[in-house]
C-alpha cells in the first residue's frame, strides 16, 4: 500500500471549512472557497535546535504577568474564583474554549495548591517550532520523520524535529494551547509551566507513516526505539492531534495499537484527536485505539460540529471550533501572530493540559485514575447529548479544568 494518511491538519482546522475526506481533502473544497492563504515561517522557527535538556525553571509560584501593550482585555464573562487568576494575554479575551473549560476557575484553585510540578508534555506532530510562548519549557525532541523525501529536511530520522512547510504551525498551536506562558503578550495556556517535547511525525504535506507514528509513541513516553537515542524528557501525556491510517475506517493499526499497549503501560496517557470526517471515530487510528483517551470537538454552542468524528471509542470532548469561530491561539506564522483554526486537532490539546494541571498536583496519579479523573470532571451536555442523534455520541461531556482539578485535590491518591 502506498498511499498513506493525511494529518489532521489537512483536514481543515485552519481552512474553515466543513469536514474533508482523509484521502483527498481538495475534494471537499467547495470550487468558490478561496484556497488558503499560508505565510512562511520566519526567524526562530529555523533556529538552532535547542540541546536535549531543559532549561531549569524557577521553583517560582505562576509568573506575574507583565503589562501588555495591547488594551486590558475585557474580564471573564464567569468570575472565577481569585481575579488574580486571569491572565492578561491581550488574545485572553478571545479564548472562549478557556472559558467553556472552567480554566480560570482551575487556575484560582490550582494558585492556591502546592507549588505545582512540570509536568512534560509531548506533542507527536509537525514538529518543533521555538514558540515565545515556550521560552525555556520547549525542546526539539526528535524527528521520526523516515523517508528523507517527504520529510523535507534533507534526511530521515534525526534529532532535529524542527517542523518544515506550511503546515509547521499545526504542531506550535498545539503546544500553545497546551503551555503557553501567562506573560501578558498573546495567548495564555492552560498549563503555563508544563514542558512540552515536540517529537516529529508528520512530514511536509502532513502525511504519517504509521511505523513512524508507533516508534515516536514509544520514544516520548521513554521507551527505547532502535537507532534514537533515549528520550532524556519522557512525557506522561502525549498529543496526537492526527490520525495514520493507510486506509481510514479499518479500525486501529496493529503497529499503532502495540505502541499505545507499550506506553499504557508505562503510565503514560495517550490523548488522540476523534478526526474530522463526520464519522465514526472508531475507524481511525489512534482515535480508535485501545487505551486512547480519544477527544471529539464541540463548537462555542456546546454541541459537535458537522466535521467531528463520534461514536463510542470518543472519550469526551473539548473545544475545537467550528468554521465560524474557531480556537484563538499564538502563532508565529499568523497574521499578527496568532490563528483561529477549528477540529479536533485542537479539541485534544484542551485534554492534554488539563491532565498536565492534574499531574501537577498529583504527580504519582496512575493513568487509570488521571483518565477516571478526566472523564468524570466533565460538563453534561445541554439535555444530555451533544448531538440529536444518539448515535453521534461525543462522550462523557465537555472537559471542565475545574471540576476535574478539584477532585485530584480532594484526594490524596496520587500525591
Ligand atoms: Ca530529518
Ligand atoms: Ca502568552
Amino acid at each position: 500500500m502506498s498511499r498513506r494518511a493525511l494529518f489532521l491538519a489537512l483536514s481543515l482546522g485552519l481552512w474553515a471549512l466543513p469536514a474533508a475526506d482523509a484521502q483527498s481533502p481538495a475534494r471537499q473544497i467547495p470550487a468558490s472557497a478561496p484556497l488558503p492563504v499560508l505565510q512562511p515561517l520566519t526567524g526562530p522557527t529555523n533556529a538552532p535546535a535547542l540541546s536535549g535538556t531543559f532549561t531549569p525553571l524557577p521553583p517560582a509560584p505562576l509568573p506575574t504577568p507583565t503589562p501588555s501593550p495591547a488594551p486590558v482585555p475585557p474580564r471573564a464573562a464567569t468570575p472565577p474564583g481569585s481575579a488574580a487568576a486571569l491572565p492578561t494575554d491581550p488574545l485572553y479575551a478571545r479564548q472562549w474554549d478557556l472559558r467553556a473549560i472552567r480554566a480560570p476557575q482551575a487556575w484560582a484553585l490550582w494558585q492556591g495548591s502546592a507549588p505545582p510540578a512540570p509536568v512534560t508534555v509531548a506533542v507527536l506532530d509537525t514538529g518543533y517550532v521555538a514558540s515565545p510562548e515556550l521560552a525555556g519549557r520547549v525542546v526539539n525532541g526528535y524527528d521520526f520523520v523516515s523517508d528523507p523525501g517527504r520529510a523535507a529536511d534533507g534526511n530521515g530520522r534525526d534529532s532535529d524535529a524542527s517542523a518544515v512547510g506550511p503546515f509547521a504551525y499545526h504542531g506550535e498551536v498545539i503546544a500553545n494551547l497546551i503551555a503557553a506562558a501567562h506573560d501578558g503578550r498573546g495567548m495564555a495556556g492552560i498549563n503555563p509551566r508544563a514542558r512540552i517535547v515536540h517529537v516529529r511525525v508528520a512530514d511536509v504535506n502532513g502525511e504519517i507513516a504509521p511505523q513512524d507514528l508507533a516508534d515516536a509513541l514509544r520514544w516520548a513516553a521513554g521507551l527505547s526505539v532502535p537507532g534514537a537515542p533515549v528520550n532524556p524528557n519522557p512525557a506522561r501525556v502525549l498529543n496526537l492531534s492526527l490520525f495514520a491510517d493507510f486506509i481510514p475506517l479499518t479500525g486501529c493499526d496493529a503497529r499503532i495499537q502495540a505502541a499505545v499497549d507499550a506506553v499504557a503501560a508505562r503510565g503514560v496517557l495517550v490523548v488522540a484527536g476523534a478526526g474530522n470526517d463526520g464519522k465514526d471515530a472508531r475507524g481511525y487510528s489512534p482515535a480508535g485505539c485501545r487505551g486512547t483517551l480519544t477527544v471529539t470537538s464541540v463548537s462555542e454552542t456546546g454541541q459537535r460540529p458537522g466535521y467531528a468524528n463520534w461514536g463510542r471509542s470518543v472519550s469526551l470532548a473539548a473545544p475545537g471550533g467550528d468554521p465560524a469561530r474557531g480556537i484563538v491561539a499564538s502563532s508565529l506564522s499568523g497574521a499578527g501572530g496568532e490563528r483561529q483554526p477549528n477540529g479536533t486537532s485542537f479539541a485534544a490539546p484542551h485534554v492534554s493540559g488539563v491532565a498536565s494541571l492534574l499531574l501537577s498536583v498529583r504527580p504519582a496519579l496512575s493513568r487509570l485514575s488521571l483518565t477516571l479523573l478526566l472523564t468524570r470532571g466533565v460538563t453534561p451536555f445541554a439535555g444530555g447529548r451533544c448531538d440529536p442523534d444518539p448515535l453521534k455520541s461525543c462522550g462523557a461531556g465537555l472537559i471542565n479544568a475545574e471540576l476535574a482539578l478539584k477532585s485530584a485535590l480532594a484526594s490524596s491518591v496520587g500525591k
